[in-house]
């Protein structure tokens, strides 16, 4: 079976390990977002590609989700000591030779997507890792700081500003003009189920789907469409995607957020049973949807999902 999962990081690269336990002999293709990468100290740093490559490779930091295990920050600190920042962001010693062969294959002329394959060489994640497009994409939060509005990058934002003040707007700069990469459309299409992992919706599937082509492509593809609620108990397990779906005018419950993909685009949608009472509504919009347990406490619970993910695909074939 090919399965192409639309993937940010923490919450796509958990329910990814699920996946690979629930369906070990499928053929796996990722599309990763790439709004959230930022430049830093003259390096390319993609968080979500790296998220999913550590988390599947065996390299993640299991407690903090993103970044290296054994991490130290010597590197971060000489560059304090210098003055160079930014502080705000921490990036490891170890973290920091993935920026740097990547940054160093970018300039020689390799895509993006070479060097993450090439990255995945060594960490054999076991799928096929594929960023959303080879072109700049970033994405930008509109906010409004001492009675004045201006755009700050979407890193900033979160790690930096800790979301603490509303987002206006989300911008994904440059995906207007973005091309999907190799290998994406065509993996849509000879895909037998797309899945939307219990991902953003906003800032990491919505950014995917801005690419020009991938969502028409997902549309067109005729195979069943199934995601997985990010929002249990009106509220994100983690991070802020509250706060970005209110940008968008969207409410944080588990039905809204179906909504907001809408039945054009999903045929399934699994809620966890904290939401039971979302099905009904989610089902009145057209999209098939069931109550499940939807808490990644561990890889087995992330292959259950999967399993449920799989098996609602199956009943909406
Ligand atoms: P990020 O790029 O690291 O923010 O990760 P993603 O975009 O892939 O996923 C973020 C989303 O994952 C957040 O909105 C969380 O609510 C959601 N999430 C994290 N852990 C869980 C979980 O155990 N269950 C569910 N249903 N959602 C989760
Ligand atoms: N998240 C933080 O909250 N603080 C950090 O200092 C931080 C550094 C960082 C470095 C590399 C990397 O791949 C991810 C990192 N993250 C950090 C996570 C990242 O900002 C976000 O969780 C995602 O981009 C949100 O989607
Ligand atoms: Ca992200």
């Amino acid at each position: 079976m090919r399965i192409v999962v639309l993937a940010g990081g923490i919450g796509g690269a958990r329910f990814l390990r699920g996946l690979k336990r629930a369906a070990p002999d499928a053929d796996i293709t990722v599309i990763g977002n790439t709004g959230d990468d930022i430049h830093l100290f003259g390096l390319k740093v993609c968080p979500d590609l790296d998220t999913v490559m550590y988390t599947l490779g065996g390299g993640i930091n299991e407690e903090q989700g993103w970044g290296r295990a054994d991490e130290t920050f010597h590197l971060k600190e000489e560059l304090a000591a210098y003055g160079v920042g930014p502080e705000w962001f921490g990036l490891g010693d170890r973290d920091f030779a993935t920026h740097i062969v990547r940054t160093q294959m970018i300039g020689a002329g390799y895509p993006l997507s070479a060097v993450t394959q090439a990255l995945c060489d060594r960490w054999q994640p076991g799928v096929r890792l594929i960023p959303m497009t080879d072109d700049r994409v970033e994405t930008h939060v509109a906010v409004e700081i001492d009675g004045e509005r201006k755009a700050v990058h979407f890193q900033e934002y979160w790690v930096r500003l800790r979301a603490s003040v509303p987002a206006e707007a989300i911008v994904p700069v440059g995906a207007e003009q973005a091309k999907p990469a190799p290998g994406v459309l065509e993996a849509i299409a000879q895909a037998d189920v797309v899945l939307f992992p219990p991902s953003n919706p906003v800032v990491s599937v919505g950014t995917i789907l801005a690419v020009p082509g991938i969502r028409e492509a997902i549309a067109d593809a005729g195979v069943p469409v199934v995601g997985l609620s990010p929002i249990v108990g009106g509220a994100p397990v983690r991070g802020m995607a509250d706060k970005v779906l209110a940008a968008v005018g969207v409410e944080s419950t588990a039905a809204a957020v179906a909504e907001h993909y809408g039945s054009g685009l999903l045929d399934g949608w699994l809620v966890d049973t904290v939401d039971a009472e979302a099905v009904e509504r989610v089902e009145a919009a057209g999209i098939r949807c069931r109550a499940v347990p939807l808490m990644m406490t561990d890889p087995d619970a992330a292959a259950q999902m999967a399993r449920e993910a799989l098996a609602l695909a199956e009943e909406v074939r």
